[in-house]
Protein backbone atom coordinates (compact mmCIF):
# COMPACT_ATOMS: atom_id res chain seq x y z
CA UNK A 1 0.00 0.00 0.00
CA UNK A 2 1.29 3.21 -0.46
CA UNK A 3 0.48 6.33 1.73
CA UNK A 4 0.92 8.64 -0.94
CA UNK A 5 -2.44 8.00 -2.17
CA UNK A 6 -4.10 7.91 0.86
CA UNK A 7 -6.93 10.71 0.50
CA UNK A 8 -7.54 11.51 4.14
CA UNK A 9 -5.43 13.02 7.06
CA UNK A 10 -3.98 10.86 9.44
CA UNK A 11 -1.50 11.05 12.03
CA UNK A 12 1.31 9.32 11.14
CA UNK A 13 3.62 6.47 13.33
CA UNK A 14 7.39 5.99 13.15
CA UNK A 15 6.44 2.94 11.45
CA UNK A 16 3.89 4.50 8.31
CA UNK A 17 6.79 7.78 8.41
CA UNK A 18 8.96 4.94 7.01
CA UNK A 19 6.50 3.37 4.40
CA UNK A 20 5.54 7.27 3.38
CA UNK A 21 9.83 7.51 2.68
CA UNK A 22 9.86 4.41 1.49
CA UNK A 23 6.67 4.81 -1.11
CA UNK A 24 8.35 8.60 -2.02
CA UNK A 25 11.68 6.42 -3.31
CA UNK A 26 13.28 8.54 -1.02
CA UNK A 27 15.24 5.09 0.06
CA UNK A 28 15.54 1.76 -1.62
CA UNK A 29 13.00 -0.69 -0.87
CA UNK A 30 15.30 -3.18 0.40
CA UNK A 31 17.26 -0.69 2.91
CA UNK A 32 16.82 -1.10 6.60
CA UNK A 33 15.54 2.26 8.23
CA UNK A 34 14.94 3.13 11.70
CA UNK A 35 12.51 5.91 12.59
CA UNK A 36 12.48 8.33 15.50
CA UNK A 37 9.89 10.74 16.55
CA UNK A 38 11.60 13.54 17.53
CA UNK A 39 8.81 16.72 17.80
CA UNK A 40 9.90 19.37 20.98
CA UNK A 41 7.83 22.00 19.64
CA UNK A 42 4.55 23.15 20.35
CA UNK A 43 2.75 22.25 17.46
CA UNK A 44 3.86 19.08 15.18
CA UNK A 45 4.93 15.97 14.83
CA UNK A 46 8.52 15.42 13.96
CA UNK A 47 10.04 12.26 12.28
CA UNK A 48 13.81 11.55 12.16
CA UNK A 49 14.08 9.00 9.32
CA UNK A 50 17.46 7.15 8.87
CA UNK A 51 19.34 4.79 7.00
CA UNK A 52 22.32 3.94 9.04
CA UNK A 53 24.38 1.37 6.13
CA UNK A 54 23.86 4.18 3.92
CA UNK A 55 24.63 7.19 6.07
CA UNK A 56 21.18 8.81 3.89
CA UNK A 57 18.73 10.91 6.60
CA UNK A 58 15.44 12.97 6.47
CA UNK A 59 12.70 14.57 8.47
CA UNK A 60 9.01 14.36 8.27
CA UNK A 61 7.68 16.83 9.46
CA UNK A 62 3.37 16.66 10.60
CA UNK A 63 0.82 19.55 11.49
CA UNK A 64 -1.54 18.19 14.33
CA UNK A 65 -5.11 19.25 14.02
CA UNK A 66 -4.31 20.68 17.13
CA UNK A 67 -2.43 22.60 19.47
CA UNK A 68 0.24 19.67 20.70
CA UNK A 69 1.50 22.43 23.19
CA UNK A 70 -1.96 22.58 25.22
CA UNK A 71 -3.89 19.34 23.94
CA UNK A 72 -6.58 18.16 21.13
CA UNK A 73 -8.51 20.58 23.34
CA UNK A 74 -7.07 23.52 20.99
CA UNK A 75 -8.25 22.24 17.82
CA UNK A 76 -5.81 24.34 14.89
CA UNK A 77 -5.57 23.93 11.15
CA UNK A 78 -3.56 21.76 8.98
CA UNK A 79 -3.42 24.30 6.41
CA UNK A 80 -0.32 25.22 8.37
CA UNK A 81 1.71 22.47 6.25
CA UNK A 82 1.59 23.89 3.22
CA UNK A 83 2.10 27.44 4.34
CA UNK A 84 5.21 26.47 5.82
CA UNK A 85 6.06 24.45 2.86
CA UNK A 86 5.35 27.22 0.40
CA UNK A 87 6.95 29.99 2.34
CA UNK A 88 9.95 27.15 2.54
CA UNK A 89 10.19 26.80 -0.99
CA UNK A 90 10.03 30.62 -1.18
CA UNK A 91 12.64 31.28 1.11
CA UNK A 92 14.54 29.04 -0.70
CA UNK A 93 14.34 30.50 -3.72
CA UNK A 94 15.70 33.65 -2.12
CA UNK A 95 18.20 32.71 -0.04
CA UNK A 96 19.10 28.72 -0.52
CA UNK A 97 22.02 28.72 2.33
CA UNK A 98 19.44 29.75 5.00
CA UNK A 99 16.76 26.91 4.76
CA UNK A 100 16.15 23.43 4.72
CA UNK A 101 15.45 21.46 1.49
CA UNK A 102 11.99 20.61 0.74
CA UNK A 103 11.69 17.27 -1.13
CA UNK A 104 8.14 16.30 -1.27
CA UNK A 105 4.65 18.47 0.35
CA UNK A 106 1.18 16.50 0.87
CA UNK A 107 -1.41 19.05 1.53
CA UNK A 108 -3.94 16.17 2.92
CA UNK A 109 -1.43 14.66 5.36
CA UNK A 110 0.00 17.80 6.38
CA UNK A 111 3.00 16.93 5.55
CA UNK A 112 6.35 18.54 4.67
CA UNK A 113 9.84 15.92 3.45
CA UNK A 114 12.61 18.13 4.25
CA UNK A 115 16.36 17.82 4.35
CA UNK A 116 17.80 16.13 7.77
CA UNK A 117 19.73 19.16 9.78
CA UNK A 118 20.76 17.35 12.97
CA UNK A 119 24.39 17.79 12.32
CA UNK A 120 23.22 21.11 13.49
CA UNK A 121 21.98 21.58 17.21
CA UNK A 122 18.73 24.41 18.03
CA UNK A 123 20.21 27.69 18.08
CA UNK A 124 18.49 28.35 21.97
CA UNK A 125 19.98 24.82 22.94
CA UNK A 126 23.25 26.04 21.73
CA UNK A 127 23.07 29.11 23.26
CA UNK A 128 22.17 27.78 26.81
CA UNK A 129 24.90 24.95 26.29
CA UNK A 130 27.45 27.47 26.30
CA UNK A 131 27.74 27.80 21.97
CA UNK A 132 27.78 30.77 20.47
CA UNK A 133 28.03 30.71 16.69
CA UNK A 134 30.13 33.36 15.12
CA UNK A 135 28.67 33.15 11.84
CA UNK A 136 24.67 33.26 12.99
CA UNK A 137 23.84 37.22 13.51
CA UNK A 138 25.48 37.76 9.99
CA UNK A 139 23.37 34.90 8.48
CA UNK A 140 20.29 36.17 10.25
CA UNK A 141 21.12 39.72 8.99
CA UNK A 142 21.54 38.28 5.56
CA UNK A 143 18.29 36.05 5.56
CA UNK A 144 15.97 39.38 6.70
CA UNK A 145 17.33 41.90 4.45
CA UNK A 146 16.47 39.36 0.96
CA UNK A 147 13.37 37.50 2.58
CA UNK A 148 11.86 40.87 3.65
CA UNK A 149 13.14 43.03 0.20
CA UNK A 150 12.32 40.30 -1.81
CA UNK A 151 8.76 39.49 -0.91
CA UNK A 152 7.88 43.43 -0.74
CA UNK A 153 5.90 45.43 -2.73
CA UNK A 154 9.77 47.55 -3.89
CA UNK A 155 11.38 43.83 -4.65
CA UNK A 156 8.54 42.30 -6.20
CA UNK A 157 6.26 44.53 -7.71
CA UNK A 158 2.85 45.25 -6.34
CA UNK A 159 0.97 42.96 -8.43
CA UNK A 160 3.10 39.72 -7.59
CA UNK A 161 3.70 40.62 -4.68
CA UNK A 162 -0.32 41.27 -3.64
CA UNK A 163 -0.83 37.65 -4.91
CA UNK A 164 1.61 36.34 -2.53
CA UNK A 165 -0.48 38.50 0.23
CA UNK A 166 -3.26 36.41 -1.03
CA UNK A 167 -1.60 32.69 -1.20
CA UNK A 168 -0.14 33.23 2.21
CA UNK A 169 -3.19 34.26 4.12
CA UNK A 170 -2.90 32.59 7.70
CA UNK A 171 -6.03 33.39 9.91
CA UNK A 172 -5.56 30.79 12.65
CA UNK A 173 -1.90 31.09 13.34
CA UNK A 174 -1.98 35.27 12.94
CA UNK A 175 -4.46 34.94 15.71
CA UNK A 176 -1.97 32.99 17.90
CA UNK A 177 -0.08 35.48 17.42
CA UNK A 178 -2.31 38.31 18.20
CA UNK A 179 -3.97 36.44 21.28
CA UNK A 180 -0.46 34.83 23.17
CA UNK A 181 1.79 38.14 22.12
CA UNK A 182 -0.32 41.40 21.93
CA UNK A 183 -3.76 40.57 24.42
CA UNK A 184 -3.03 37.75 27.02
CA UNK A 185 -0.12 38.41 28.77
CA UNK A 186 -1.59 42.44 29.63
CA UNK A 187 -4.58 40.67 30.97
CA UNK A 188 -5.51 37.86 33.52
CA UNK A 189 -5.43 35.91 30.54
CA UNK A 190 -6.27 31.70 31.06
CA UNK A 191 -3.40 31.19 28.92
CA UNK A 192 -0.71 32.68 31.15
CA UNK A 193 1.48 31.07 33.04
CA UNK A 194 4.01 32.68 35.41
CA UNK A 195 5.36 31.71 39.19
CA UNK A 196 4.20 32.99 42.23
CA UNK A 197 6.79 35.52 42.56
CA UNK A 198 6.24 37.26 39.51
CA UNK A 199 2.54 38.69 40.12
CA UNK A 200 3.25 41.51 41.64
CA UNK A 201 5.09 42.59 38.16
CA UNK A 202 2.53 41.06 36.37
CA UNK A 203 0.13 43.07 37.73
CA UNK A 204 2.17 46.21 37.40
CA UNK A 205 1.91 45.21 33.89
CA UNK A 206 -1.69 44.52 33.84
CA UNK A 207 -2.50 48.08 35.30
CA UNK A 208 0.12 50.23 32.82
CA UNK A 209 -2.58 51.98 30.46
CA UNK A 210 -0.17 53.42 28.82
CA UNK A 211 1.65 49.95 28.07
CA UNK A 212 -1.29 48.86 26.90
CA UNK A 213 -2.02 51.61 24.68
CA UNK A 214 1.56 51.22 22.80
CA UNK A 215 1.11 47.33 22.60
CA UNK A 216 -1.95 47.91 21.36
CA UNK A 217 -0.77 50.50 18.26
CA UNK A 218 1.88 47.34 18.15
CA UNK A 219 -1.30 44.89 17.31
CA UNK A 220 -2.71 47.21 14.80
CA UNK A 221 0.26 47.16 12.97
CA UNK A 222 0.73 43.29 13.19
CA UNK A 223 -3.26 43.09 11.97
CA UNK A 224 -3.06 45.91 9.11
CA UNK A 225 0.54 46.18 7.67
CA UNK A 226 1.41 44.02 4.72
CA UNK A 227 5.39 44.69 4.13
CA UNK A 228 6.82 41.73 3.37
CA UNK A 229 6.31 37.91 3.82
CA UNK A 230 7.37 37.40 7.42
CA UNK A 231 8.65 34.38 8.80
CA UNK A 232 6.42 34.88 11.81
CA UNK A 233 7.85 33.11 14.71
CA UNK A 234 11.82 33.69 13.88
CA UNK A 235 12.84 33.04 17.66
CA UNK A 236 16.35 31.03 18.71
CA UNK A 237 14.01 27.88 18.60
CA UNK A 238 13.39 28.55 15.04
CA UNK A 239 17.12 28.13 14.01
CA UNK A 240 19.80 25.46 13.30
CA UNK A 241 23.25 26.77 13.90
CA UNK A 242 26.90 25.54 13.96
CA UNK A 243 29.66 27.38 13.89
CA UNK A 244 29.56 27.56 9.81
CA UNK A 245 26.20 26.93 9.13
CA UNK A 246 22.27 28.64 9.99
CA UNK A 247 19.06 27.21 8.77
CA UNK A 248 15.64 28.87 9.60
CA UNK A 249 13.10 26.43 9.93
CA UNK A 250 9.32 25.96 11.59
CA UNK A 251 7.87 29.10 8.97
CA UNK A 252 4.12 27.79 9.42
CA UNK A 253 3.27 31.50 10.95
CA UNK A 254 4.42 32.79 7.42
CA UNK A 255 2.22 35.73 6.33
CA UNK A 256 2.56 39.26 4.99
CA UNK A 257 3.63 41.62 8.04
CA UNK A 258 5.26 44.42 9.34
CA UNK A 259 8.69 43.96 8.55
CA UNK A 260 9.99 44.66 12.36
CA UNK A 261 7.80 41.69 13.56
CA UNK A 262 10.76 38.85 12.43
CA UNK A 263 13.75 41.47 13.08
CA UNK A 264 12.29 42.43 16.76
CA UNK A 265 11.78 38.38 17.24
CA UNK A 266 15.20 37.69 16.67
CA UNK A 267 16.13 40.65 18.73
CA UNK A 268 14.64 39.43 21.91
CA UNK A 269 15.59 35.94 21.66
CA UNK A 270 19.13 37.35 21.00
CA UNK A 271 18.64 39.38 23.89
CA UNK A 272 17.47 36.95 26.61
CA UNK A 273 20.83 35.68 26.30
CA UNK A 274 22.56 39.14 26.91
CA UNK A 275 20.47 39.10 30.19
CA UNK A 276 20.93 35.79 31.58
CA UNK A 277 24.47 35.00 29.86
CA UNK A 278 26.60 37.30 31.91
CA UNK A 279 29.87 35.99 31.08
CA UNK A 280 29.27 36.04 27.30
CA UNK A 281 26.97 39.25 27.68
CA UNK A 282 28.87 41.85 25.30
CA UNK A 283 29.20 38.59 22.78
CA UNK A 284 25.42 38.21 22.38
CA UNK A 285 25.13 42.32 22.18
CA UNK A 286 27.64 41.77 19.26
CA UNK A 287 25.51 39.50 17.51
CA UNK A 288 22.30 41.93 18.07
CA UNK A 289 24.37 44.52 16.42
CA UNK A 290 25.22 42.28 13.41
CA UNK A 291 22.01 41.00 13.15
CA UNK A 292 20.97 44.94 12.66
CA UNK A 293 24.20 46.14 10.77
CA UNK A 294 23.96 43.77 8.29
CA UNK A 295 19.85 43.67 7.83
CA UNK A 296 20.55 47.11 7.08
CA UNK A 297 23.20 46.93 5.00
CA UNK A 298 22.34 44.25 2.67
CA UNK A 299 19.01 46.23 2.95
CA UNK A 300 19.99 49.45 1.86
CA UNK A 301 21.80 47.81 -1.67
CA UNK A 302 18.97 45.52 -2.52
CA UNK A 303 17.17 49.41 -2.34
CA UNK A 304 19.35 50.88 -4.89
CA UNK A 305 20.13 48.20 -7.33
CA UNK A 306 16.64 45.88 -7.09
CA UNK A 307 13.80 48.70 -6.60
CA UNK A 308 10.72 47.82 -8.68
CA UNK A 309 9.89 52.02 -7.55
CA UNK A 310 12.16 53.72 -9.50
CA UNK A 311 10.50 57.14 -7.51
CA UNK A 312 10.78 55.30 -4.58
CA UNK A 313 14.93 54.95 -4.56
CA UNK A 314 15.93 57.96 -2.68
CA UNK A 315 18.13 57.67 0.61
CA UNK A 316 15.36 59.93 2.52
CA UNK A 317 12.86 57.06 1.62
CA UNK A 318 14.80 54.18 2.38
CA UNK A 319 16.01 55.83 5.72
CA UNK A 320 12.43 56.53 6.46
CA UNK A 321 11.86 52.95 5.99
CA UNK A 322 15.08 51.76 7.78
CA UNK A 323 13.62 53.90 11.09
CA UNK A 324 10.36 52.65 11.00
CA UNK A 325 11.89 49.22 10.76
CA UNK A 326 14.10 49.86 13.39
CA UNK A 327 11.39 51.53 16.07
CA UNK A 328 8.76 48.26 14.57
CA UNK A 329 11.61 45.78 16.13
CA UNK A 330 12.42 47.26 19.59
CA UNK A 331 8.77 47.60 20.15
CA UNK A 332 8.01 43.98 18.71
CA UNK A 333 11.10 42.61 20.57
CA UNK A 334 9.29 44.50 24.00
CA UNK A 335 6.06 42.28 23.29
CA UNK A 336 8.36 38.90 22.96
CA UNK A 337 10.49 39.48 26.19
CA UNK A 338 6.76 39.69 28.08
CA UNK A 339 5.25 36.76 26.36
CA UNK A 340 7.85 34.57 26.81
CA UNK A 341 8.11 35.47 30.71
CA UNK A 342 4.36 35.17 31.62
CA UNK A 343 2.68 34.34 28.43
CA UNK A 344 1.68 30.72 27.41
CA UNK A 345 5.04 29.77 25.25
CA UNK A 346 7.55 30.11 27.71
CA UNK A 347 11.75 30.38 26.53
CA UNK A 348 14.10 27.23 28.38
CA UNK A 349 16.79 30.45 28.21
CA UNK A 350 15.02 31.31 31.13
CA UNK A 351 12.93 28.49 32.31
CA UNK A 352 15.94 26.50 32.90
CA UNK A 353 17.55 28.76 35.37
CA UNK A 354 17.86 26.61 38.57
CA UNK A 355 18.28 29.14 41.20
CA UNK A 356 15.20 30.47 42.13
CA UNK A 357 16.58 34.15 42.97
CA UNK A 358 18.43 34.32 39.96
CA UNK A 359 15.23 33.16 37.57
CA UNK A 360 13.05 35.24 39.22
CA UNK A 361 15.37 38.74 39.05
CA UNK A 362 16.36 37.53 35.23
CA UNK A 363 12.76 37.09 34.56
CA UNK A 364 11.89 40.37 36.21
CA UNK A 365 14.31 42.13 34.10
CA UNK A 366 12.82 40.78 31.08
CA UNK A 367 9.15 42.42 32.27
CA UNK A 368 11.09 45.36 33.04
CA UNK A 369 13.32 45.76 29.81
CA UNK A 370 10.38 44.85 27.27
CA UNK A 371 7.57 47.07 28.59
CA UNK A 372 10.26 50.32 28.20
CA UNK A 373 11.18 49.24 24.56
CA UNK A 374 7.65 48.90 23.84
CA UNK A 375 6.62 52.31 25.44
CA UNK A 376 9.62 54.67 24.80
CA UNK A 377 10.95 52.96 21.19
CA UNK A 378 10.36 56.19 19.72
CA UNK A 379 12.97 57.42 21.76
CA UNK A 380 15.30 54.42 21.02
CA UNK A 381 16.76 55.49 17.52
CA UNK A 382 19.60 53.18 17.72
CA UNK A 383 20.88 49.96 19.22
CA UNK A 384 23.79 52.13 21.75
CA UNK A 385 20.60 53.45 23.28
CA UNK A 386 19.10 49.86 23.45
CA UNK A 387 21.80 48.62 25.25
CA UNK A 388 21.93 51.67 27.53
CA UNK A 389 18.51 50.86 28.55
CA UNK A 390 19.10 47.06 29.50
CA UNK A 391 22.66 47.54 31.18
CA UNK A 392 20.30 50.19 33.34
CA UNK A 393 17.80 47.36 33.74
CA UNK A 394 20.55 44.58 34.95
CA UNK A 395 22.31 46.96 37.59
C1 LIG B 1 0.14 27.38 20.73
S1 LIG B 1 1.61 27.77 19.95
C2 LIG B 1 2.58 28.64 21.09
C3 LIG B 1 3.77 29.26 20.48
O1 LIG B 1 4.58 28.28 19.87
C4 LIG B 1 4.97 28.72 18.58
O2 LIG B 1 6.29 28.40 18.31
C5 LIG B 1 4.71 30.20 18.56
O3 LIG B 1 5.79 30.93 19.10
C6 LIG B 1 3.50 30.27 19.40
O4 LIG B 1 3.24 31.56 19.88
MG1 LIG C 1 7.66 26.68 15.85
Amino acid sequence: MSLVKIKEYQPLTEDTAIRLAVSLNLFPESVNLSCREIGDGNLNLVFHIMDSENGKSIIIKQALPYAKVVGESWPLTIKRAKIEADSLKLFGQIVPDYVPKVFYTDEVLAVTVMEDLSHMTIARTGFINGETYPLISKHLGEFLAKTLFFTSDYGLGPGAKKQLVQQFINPELCKITEDLIFTDPYYNAETNDFEEGLLSAVKNLWQDNELKFHVNVLKKSFLTEAEALLHGDLHTGSVFANPCETKIIDSEFAFYGPAGFDIGQVFANLLFQVIVNNEKRNLFIKHIETVWHTFRDEYSQLWYEENKEPLAKTERFLYRNLSKFFEDAIGFAGCELIRRTIGLAHVADLDLIEDDVKRLAAKQQTLELGAEMIKERKEIKELSALFTKVKDVLK
